[in-house]
């Protein structure tokens, strides 16, 4: 820094050679040098007097720069191109940090999702993400749904004028992930994918229905799997997320993609199945949707439906998230509301 006062100048050289052997640097902001220059302004001519005060502030605050820089800990972050992609499959602690923690905390969606990621990672399951925007093959005709189909309604969301769409499941991804691993049957190991991942709807919002949410597709072909594999599978996932046995009850529904279709239904962690306002007395909470692969789907992405069956499911994140942590309304999750946010932190 650059001062027209010799006399400081010259003080700011010497106070800087200083800092620099100084165990305390904090107690350069108490040197001589600086406090006789404060003791001159009071005696200079009005014309300086001015100029000189803010000259010698000046130096304080550098020197009071250099302390900060001096005492706080050296932050070393690697060198990382934030545009890169990285795959999600990274566990938490391994991925790239882009602020020091102690500024930011994580979405609890985010850390969350990450649960759920490592749960299933550990069961076999690799995570592959979804996409904001997708096409009417991806999200309607791969998955069994003709076109005029009436099913096609419940899957409400944006266009783009291109007519592309927001994907109103990550059950768009199905297809892809089929073909992107089905040279895994032919090596006798099973496709085994879960798509965690943010999804869009045209809907009524309330306190369980956003326009903007997550959901977590679970896709597992192989030989000889049936709906006994698909319902273990949840039942082992659900424990070790709620870190307490859970009961899981199916009931027929309709997906045009999966063919028997269950809706399924845990067993209320708040209050054993004896009833409560949570579960709405029922002893159970609903969580997804789930099925046995139709053959159109397995055929359509190059799997022969007579050799392989498989299962998918799809949850809510944020349904699976408030159960967990007994909250009463999904819109806290957007609602950039700090006070809730940083119970999580
Ligand atoms: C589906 O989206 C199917 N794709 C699930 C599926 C996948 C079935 C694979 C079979 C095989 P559904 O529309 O029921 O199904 O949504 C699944 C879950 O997403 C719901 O149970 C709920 O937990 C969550 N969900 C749905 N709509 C909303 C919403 N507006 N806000 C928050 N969560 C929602």
């Amino acid at each position: 820094m650059d001062y027209q006062y010799e006399e400081i100048a010259a003080a700011a050289k010497q106070l800087k050679e200083k800092l620099a052997g100084l165990e305390d640097k904090r107690s350069i902001l108490r040197a001589p040098e600086l406090g006789s220059l404060y003791a001159q302004i009071k005696n200079l001519p009005a014309e300086i007097r001015a100029s000189f005060g803010q000259e010698v502030n000046k130096l304080k605050n550098e020197l009071e720069e250099l302390v900060r820089e001096s005492t706080q800990p050296k932050i070393e972050l690697p060198l990382i191109d934030v545009t890169a992609p990285f795959d999600v499959n990274v566990p938490t602690d391994k991925k790239p940090q882009l602020l020091p923690a102690e500024n930011s905390s994580r979405h609890p969606l985010m850390v969350e999702r990450d649960k759920i990621i490592e749960i299933f990672a550990r069961m076999g399951l690799t995570a592959v993400e979804s996409r904001q925007i997708d096409d009417d093959y991806h999200m309607f005709t791969a998955l069994n749904f003709p076109e005029g189909h009436p099913a096609r309604d419940d899957y409400d969301t944006f266009t783009t004028e291109e007519g592309l769409f927001a994907p109103a499941h990550t059950s768009t991804m199905q297809n892809r992930v089929l073909k992107k691993y089905k040279s895994n049957l032919e090596k006798d190991k099973a496709i085994a994918v879960i798509i965690p991942d943010r999804v869009f709807r045209n809907e009524d919002l309330d306190a369980r229905h956003e326009h903007t949410f997550y959901q977590v597709e679970g896709v597992y072909v192989d030989k000889g799997i049936h709906a006994g594999h698909l319902v273990a599978t949840i039942r082992a996932w659900l424990s070790s997320y709620y870190e307490k046995e859970m009961k899981i009850k199916t009931q027929p529904y309709y997906f045009p993609f999966t063919e028997p279709s269950f809706e399924f239904a845990a067993s209320c962690p708040f209050c054993e199945q004896k009833g409560c306002n949570v579960c709405s007395y029922s002893g159970w909470i609903e969580l997804g949707g789930c099925g046995m692969i139709h053959p159109h789907v397995l055929r359509e992405a190059g799997i022969d439906s007579s050799k392989y069956t498989g299962f998918a499911w799809g949850f809510g994140i944020e349904r699976l998230v408030m159960l967990k942590y007994n909250i009463e309304d999904i819109r806290h999750f957007e609602s950039a509301n700090l006070k809730f946010l940083r119970q999580f932190s």
